[in-house]
């Protein structure tokens, strides 16, 4: 079978909740992936920041193998042998003193909402069922019908409602529009260091830190959703720290197990996640020994193989170099670390095409929001391969 037959049966068979590329996978090796034609790919996806690892990291393999071999869902109805070691191993690297596992993403913003909303009921007394979390305009924290309820992108819930109450959105980036949204029933802001969703927008130095300020001063909590921008993707093991911020609740997932299985995790300390009582939330898979595992593996690649300072020195150094790429369609270059866009002008007529035409000459890129096309490859990345691809990225630039 070859891509068309993949395509044919992928658009017969499947839901039609996705645009991709035409371009199908059958295996990956650090910032290579290959098609099931045999053409090679350099990966500037990492499975929207998953992969920030690289595909089918040796050293998680193994764990991911060894654990299968033994046990690999107990439930939370008993205790296992893994997740006790994720958590010290979390604590140690994040800095928080506990953390809740979960699965996907938007279920760990689900469980940091829940629990920003019972600190502001049992701690800070906000009237019962009355508690507001601030987000921001242009967010992106998934899926679920309470997460879309606060999307300001009408095609995420328009035809999704009934809608959860209790959140109000402001403008990303200005400061003082959270201050001014901010009623004492207001339990917690919760956003993106970067906003990847949008477009890769980087919001003015300092906002985060005035926020987290204001938050200070008006007792209530802030949340930051990190599972894209954390890990190492932004050149810091948190985004925040470009700030110099410490959010109250720090949520992180996608390269939390290396694109090897969903886990993601609410990380706070004990003051705060301690509210929670057994019961009161769970989830079959969270906490799974192979789920944990795994992760305990990738986490410890971030940190051994120094994927942090890579991405802050190449992510700079890729950046600079595609800032200097003379092209008449590009608008702007921004982001941190290896989180970038580049955005182009209104009359390039979109990112799409030219993330076609990036896949023909073997790069894979997707755009965001249209007019953007972000680049986000492994952190395992090295200079001479990111090299290689500048001439390529340029020609693209320069198509007519
Ligand atoms: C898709 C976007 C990226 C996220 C932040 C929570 C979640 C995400 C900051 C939810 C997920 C994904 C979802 C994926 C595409 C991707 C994405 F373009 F949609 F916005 F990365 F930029 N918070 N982002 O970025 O995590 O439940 O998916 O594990 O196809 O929806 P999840």
């Amino acid at each position: 079978m070859n891509t068309q037959d993949f395509v044919a049966l992928e658009e017969q068979y499947g839901a039609h909740n996705y645009h991709p590329l035409d371009v199908v996978i059958e295996k990956g090796e650090g910032v290579w992936v290959y098609d099931v034609d045999g053409k090679k790919y350099l990966d500037c996806l990492s499975a929207y920041s998953a992969v920030n690892q690289g595909h089918v990291h040796p050293k998680i393999l193994a764990a991911l193998t060894e654990q299968a071999a033994k046990i690999t869902l107990t439930s939370r109805a008993f205790r296992n042998d893994q997740l006790p070691l994720l958590y010290k191993e979390l604590a140690e690297i994040s800095g928080y003193e506990v953390s809740l596992p979960m699965n996907s993403g938007a279920e760990a913003v689900e469980t940091a909402i829940k629990l920003a909303r019972k600190w502001g009921y049992q701690v800070k007394g906000i009237p019962r069922h009355q508690a507001e979390m601030i987000v921001a305009d242009g967010n992106f924290h998934g899926r679920t019908i309470s997460i879309v309820s606060f999307s300001s992108e009408e095609f995420y819930k328009d035809d999704f409602g009934p809608f959860t109450p209790g959140f109000i959105s402001v403008s990303y980036g200005d400061a003082e529009a959270v201050a001014a949204a901010i009623t004492p029933n207001t339990a917690a802001v919760m956003l993106e260091p970067i906003q990847g969703e949008a477009g890769v927008v980087v919001p003015p130095e300092g906002y985060l830190k005035r926020v987290a300020q204001i938050c200070k001063e008006n007792n209530v909590l802030l949340v930051a959703d990190e599972i894209q921008t954390g890990l190492g993707r932004t050149g810091k093991f948190f985004a925040c720290e470009h700030d110099g911020v410490r959010a109250d609740i720090t949520i992180i997932g996608k390269a939390m197990a290396g694109g090897f299985y969903p886990v993601s995790a609410v990380l706070a300390d004990k003051d705060i996640l301690g509210l929670f009582s057994p019961g009161e939330h769970g989830s079959t898979f969270g906490g799974n020994p192979l789920g944990a595992a795994v992760a305990r593996a990738a986490l410890n690649v971030i940190i051994e193989e120094k994927l942090v300072e890579n991405s802050e020195k190449l992510g700079t150094y890729f950046m600079e170099q595609l800032a200097e790429i003379p092209s008449p369609h590009v608008k702007e270059v921004r982001g941190k670390g290896m989180l970038i866009g580049v955005e182009l002008k209104e009359e390039a007529g979109g990112a799409r095409r030219f993330c076609e035409a990036l896949q023909e000459r073997g790069i894979l890129a997707k755009e965001t929001h249209d007019h953007v096309i972000r680049f986000a490859p492994p952190l395992v990345i090295d200079k001479e391969t990111l090299d290689s691809i500048f001439p390529v990225i340029r020609d693209v630039l320069n198509m007519p």
